[in-house]
């Protein structure tokens, strides 16, 4: 059996899997996630209306792109190098920016998507979910199912009040991703990994492919625009393997020490009300959004729903700190404060979560 990807061109999370089966060089087919195959393939073996999902070479079904890339990278055979480097610095850094792209990034890409392209965007809805129908009745059928997607701009920080601020914030790392770019083919070095992986979901659904974003990236930053064709559609440049190092490029500083300054926050804040929502709720599965919490972008404070999901994004990062031996570890401790990433030194952990679905339980429970 062939590897099958159920998923769309329009989806985040689609062109994150993608991109890594087609760096990994894993045949596979990739099915549009119609309302038909939703309701006979997604529903039935997972449970909720998500995209994508893979089935495996074995039949096995597999939900969320982080379990999914997880799950090739160690069944790997004789195939590409793994998207964990294997020094712990680096390794620390994939895991960081796959959390940035994963559970960050999300801001400008809906913003852009649904505050300027939102007609589009309900167009391409409609042909994901009726392939078959005529442009007219995607765009009916489209508008329809945009509507929760669409919600989520605001939900996720981007309220009016803080448009500018996601703007500003969103062209920024565009440069400082432009500037990177310009003298390295991947996030760290020759070979993509899942830094690589996290970002390119935002970087090619939405802020490439969208027509308004898409048009601000080629103009902007040509280098980003030619590592998201690279990593989309032509990948072989970036299977060199990585030196034996454990530098991270000058480049990248800036754009972790953004993403120390913008994201880690919020993370620090959500521990605290999942750790306190858990004392209060033994045993239960956490609601896939909890509240909603503040946060701080070039400035000004908005305020966004708490995903306790990107906590067990956060445990990952813990996972690999831990696991490092002393003298490893006080490195990486040197390196988190040099970027501001102090709080990921203690975190404030909450106690052990299981990923479920699109949320997350304590683990064992
Ligand atoms: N963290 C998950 C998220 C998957 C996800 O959010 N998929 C979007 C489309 S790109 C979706 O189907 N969302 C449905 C929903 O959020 O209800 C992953 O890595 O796969």
């Amino acid at each position: 059996m062939t590897i099958t990807l159920y998923g769309g061109e329009v989806s985040y999370f689609t062109g994150k899997v993608r991109a890594y089966l087609r760096w990994a060089d894993l045949p596979f087919e990739e099915v549009i996630a119609s309302a038909d195959v939703y309701r006979q393939v997604i529903l039935p073996s997972v449970g909720v209306p998500v995209i994508p999902v893979l089935r495996t070479q074995s039949g096995e079904i597999l939900q969320d792109t982080t379990v999914i890339i997880d799950t090739l990278d160690r069944d790997r055979a004789n195939g590409p190098p793994s998207v964990y480097p294997a020094t712990p610095i680096r390794k620390l850094v994939a895991l960081m920016l796959e959390t940035y792209g994963d559970e960050w990034l999300v801001i400008p890409a809906m913003h852009y998507r649904w505050h300027y392209d939102r007609e589009w965007a309900m167009g391409e809805f409609g042909a994901l979910n009726a392939p078959q129908a005529s442009a007219e009745e995607q765009f009916k059928i489209g508008g329809k199912l945009a509507v929760p997607f669409s919600n989520a701009a605001s939900l996720l920080g981007a309220t009016p009040d803080m448009m500018d601020a996601v703007e500003t914030a969103y062209e920024a790392l565009l440069a400082e991703l432009d500037a990177h770019f310009a003298s390295s083919p991947a996030l760290l070095g020759a070979q993509a990994t899942m830094a690589d992986f996290g970002l390119i979901g935002p970087l090619y659904a939405h802020l490439y492919r969208d027509p308004t974003p898409g048009e601000l990236m080629r103009r902007r930053a040509p280098n980003v625009t030619r590592w998201v064709e690279e990593l989309q559609f032509q990948p072989q440049r970036l299977r060199q393997p990585l030196d034996d190092g454990d530098d991270i490029p000058a480049t990248l500083l800036p754009i972790l020490r953004r993403m120390a300054r913008e994201q880690l926050p919020p993370l620090v804040d959500a521990a605290g009300k999942v750790s306190a929502w858990m004392a209060e709720h033994p045993g239960e599965p956490l609601p896939r959004t909890l509240g909603k919490h503040g946060f701080e972008l070039e400035g000004r404070r908005g305020e966004r729903i708490l995903r306790p999901y990107s906590l067990w994004m956060v445990q990952r990062i813990r996972d690999h700190l831990k696991s490092l031996e002393p003298a490893a570890r006080e490195q990486a401790d040197a390196f988190l404060r040099s970027i501001g990433a102090d709080a990921l030194i203690d975190f404030p952990d909450p106690p052990r979560l299981a990923r479920d679905k699109l949320s997350v339980r304590p683990a064992g429970g």
